[in-house]
């Protein structure tokens, strides 16, 4: 581009670029949410609630390794071929669908062990899916620096715990 071209160009204001940053990302959903029982959906919403918290696409199957592992495989097999980019595996018992899953694909495969690792665990698979996301995508990128931002106030408001009982504290590590 010629410098009078780039002279004419109006400068973009800084409220529109921040409009632009929340808008929702790419159409199609980024993150697969599998879990082996529609008994682990109480754990697996946080990760899921963790993806709406930053905009970002996401399907949920049920889906087990060891009582339907050819839908297990045909599902991750075709993941990367449908636009996914990260799945979040999560089973309680011996947990091997993360484990199955990764075997399927190339694709970064979180897993969440049920019982042992619960709802922060599902929590933090849905903020390192983000992190992961935000490599490539700008939008996911702005939308995971505001919400850690808004961490960082939220402790820096709340420096002395003695202010806040335990029923207080904030839901997200
Ligand atoms: N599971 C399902 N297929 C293989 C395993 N390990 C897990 C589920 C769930 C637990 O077994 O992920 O956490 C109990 O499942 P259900 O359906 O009996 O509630």
């Amino acid at each position: 581009m010629r410098k009078a071209q780039r002279n004419r160009l109006p400068r973009i204001p800084e409220a529109l670029l921040e409009l632009a940053a929340m808008s929702p990302g790419p159409a199609g959903p980024l993150v697969g949410i599998i879990m082996g029982s529609k008994s682990d959906w109480e754990t697996m919403a946080h990760a899921a609630k963790a993806l709406d918290a930053l905009g970002i696409a996401y399907e949920v199957n049920v889906m087990s390794a060891h009582r339907t592992p050819a839908l297990v495989d045909e599902y991750v097999s075709g993941a990367e071929g449908r636009g996914l980019e990260v799945i979040i595996a999560g089973a309680g018992g011996a947990a091997h669908l993360a484990g199955v899953s990764a075997a399927r694909t190339l694709l970064p495969v979180l897993g969440v062990p049920m019982q042992s690792i619960g709802q922060p665990g599902a929590t933090n698979a849905g903020l390192l899916a983000a992190a992961i996301l935000a490599n490539k995508h700008p939008q996911i990128r702005a939308a995971l620096r505001k919400y850690r931002d808004s961490q960082t106030q939220t402790l820096l408001s709340q420096t002395d715990p003695r202010a806040w009982s335990s029923n207080t504290q904030g839901e997200t590590p």
